[in-house]
């Protein structure tokens, strides 16, 4: 009996996804779901590809947190449209951002003429794999302060990803960190996904990552 409760409420969540991508669809938005641990870049290297892209690329944003609307003001003085979801509750919240979640935060966004969509989802390794949102891409977020073996200790958000970005490598010359232990790491869940080097405060690796946005929305668009 619980097993097909839970099998229901992903069912539901899996055709209100299915509801948000098409519509995401329709209008030409590339959709990118954003996930990580608390902390571990998503917000800071969202606002340094803000700046790279404008003008260029138009970029809408729904934030995901429990609480506070912190990221999604930080994201509005780059002057796009962006709406914060707040999950909280009386029970503390959710550790993840659900597709009927989103579908209210898209009611509130002007999505008319946005090429790409960003979700930055709540900072959560494990409920984040499990809901699918409407996206066309998953992109799991890992920085090097929080050790090399999270790929292995949380396989799915990570076998889950189309690309990985490691943030904050500024921090490595402090730091006693073993960049090919976390790839060894990273291939024995997901052989194949791109893999990208980054860090929001010195600009490295934003290059290839910027080519990265650009080449999924070209081969998105292309699949449609
Ligand atoms: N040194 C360094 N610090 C960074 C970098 N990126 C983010 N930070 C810092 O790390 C902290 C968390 O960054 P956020 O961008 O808020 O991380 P987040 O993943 O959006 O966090 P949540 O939304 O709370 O899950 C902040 O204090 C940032 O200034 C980086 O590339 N280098
Ligand atoms: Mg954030």
């Amino acid at each position: 009996m619980e097993v097909k409760v839970v099998r229901d409420i992903m069912k539901i969540n899996d055709n209100v996804a299915g509801s948000n991508h098409e519509m995401l669809a329709e209008k030409g938005i590339v959709t990118l779901n954003l996930v990580s641990s608390p902390g571990a870049g998503k917000t800071s290297l969202l606002e340094k590809t803000l700046e790279a892209v404008k003008g260029d690329i138009a970029i809408g944003v729904v934030e995901g947190d429990v609480n506070t609307s912190h990221d999604a003001e930080k994201i509005a003085a780059h002057n796009v449209p962006v709406v914060q979801v707040n999950t909280g509750g009386p029970a503390g919240g959710s550790c993840h951002l659900d597709a009927g979640m989103v579908k209210e935060g898209l009611s509130a966004l002007e999505l008319d003429g946005l090429d790409l969509l960003f979700i930055e989802n709540v900072g959560n390794l494990i409920c984040t794999a499990s809901y699918k949102l409407g996206e066309d891409r998953v992109v799991t977020f890992v920085s090097v302060t929080e050790g090399e073996d999270k790929p292995v200790k949380y396989p799915l958000i990570f076998r889950n990803a189309d690309a990985i970005v490691i943030t904050k490598i500024d921090l490595l010359p402090h730091l006693d960190f073993d960049m090919d232990k976390l790839y060894g790491h990273i291939r024995e869940v997901n052989p194949d996904a791109p893999v990208f080097e980054c860090s929001a405060r010195s600009g490295e690796g934003m290059d290839d990552w910027i080519a990265y946005l650009r080449e999924t929305l070209e081969s998105v668009r292309a699949e449609r």
